[in-house]
């Protein structure tokens, strides 16, 4: 018998926990050719604003040794624009949406959820408050806790949407804002975002990204990322969504068994688009090699 992979992630049913991550797979229709989006745990947009938005200067993104810097700064449709050109097109598949939002004040943030409560066709947010790349709001609401809570707090106040506040790593303790997200209504939490970082072009002495800085993402991450799912999984009792530099099917194990209940491929997908999919593929072979039936049996088995 095929091992079961259904999971319910805060109240989204998915047929199995490893989703896309935001910012690395458009929204939908760029790999729909490539991938049967049907067959993903859940699909999760680049982030959305209220306004339509251009992004940063390029060069964007930068090679690094074992990982990605980028510094992309959120262009996107905006809410409308969203929903007119991609909503459509994803009502046609059952895959599970979510939609990453973010803003630059704590109202913007609020009036984007609650106008994506309208939305038919949307399973739940995730609430980016952890991009590096942009100078006004976003990551400064993921490193102040004070400000995440209020920020999460109006969030929840304006929508009946699954929530799930995306967590920065590069905070001292991730502890207070998993149990700050859980304490505010969050249904779920994902962590992580990129990692703040820097290349630098020696025949210029300049920056190699024209915002200077930005994130870093890929394998380079994963045990960074690692570590922060392991603590921020051990302090709450909502699901934790896993995510760092995942290949393959082992490298999302290792999320699980520190106790992720989904995972998301992110940077992978550019390479191979077909990266989330085989992670399904590998699990279910590594649950029928040891003759287990359920991810249950490996969620958090963690032995430190
Ligand atoms: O668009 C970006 O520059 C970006 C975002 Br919103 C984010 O959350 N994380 C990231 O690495 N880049």
């Amino acid at each position: 018998m095929k091992p079961d992979l259904r999971t319910n992630l805060g109240g989204i049913a998915m047929r199995n926990p490893v989703m896309t991550a935001s910012g690395t797979f458009g929204y939908g229709p760029e790999y729909a050719e490539l991938v049967d989006l049907n067959q993903l745990g859940a699909l999760v947009v680049k982030g959305i604003r209220r306004e339509a938005t251009l992004g940063n200067a390029t060069p964007r993104t930068v090679e690094v040794a074992s990982g990605l810097i980028n510094a992309i700064g959120l262009p996107g449709p905006g809410v409308d624009g969203f929903v007119a050109n991609y909503m459509p097109f994803l009502r046609n598949y059952t895959v599970p949406v979510i939609v990453n939002i973010w803003g630059k004040t704590i109202e913007e943030y609020a009036e984007v959820a609650a106008r994506l409560d309208a939305v038919p066709g949307i399973a739940g947010l995730e609430v980016n408050v952890s991009c590096p790349n942009i100078k006004e709001g976003s990551q400064l609401f993921g490193t102040n806790l004070g400000l995440f809570e209020k920020v999460v707090k109006a969030i929840r106040a304006a929508t009946r949407l699954p929530m799930i506040p995306k967590l920065a790593p590069n905070v001292s303790d991730i502890t207070e804002y998993a149990r700050c997200a859980e304490a505010c209504g969050a249904n779920a939490i994902s962590l992580i975002n990129s990692v703040p970082a820097l290349a630098v072009d020696i025949v210029t002495r300049k920056p190699k990204l024209a915002n200077v800085t930005g994130g870093l993402t890929g394998p380079a991450i994963k045990p960074i990322a690692l570590r922060l799912v392991w603590q921020a999984a051990r302090a709450v009792k909502i699901p934790v969504v896993g995510m760092g530099g995942i290949t393959c099917a082992e490298d999302a194990l290792e999320y699980f068994i520190v106790g992720a209940r989904a995972v998301a491929v992110g940077t992978a997908s550019f390479t191979d688009p077909g990266t989330a999919l085989r992670v399904v593929q590998g699990l279910e072979a590594y649950l029928e090699k040891h003759g287990l039936t359920s991810l249950d049996q490996v969620i958090g088995t963690f032995q430190a």
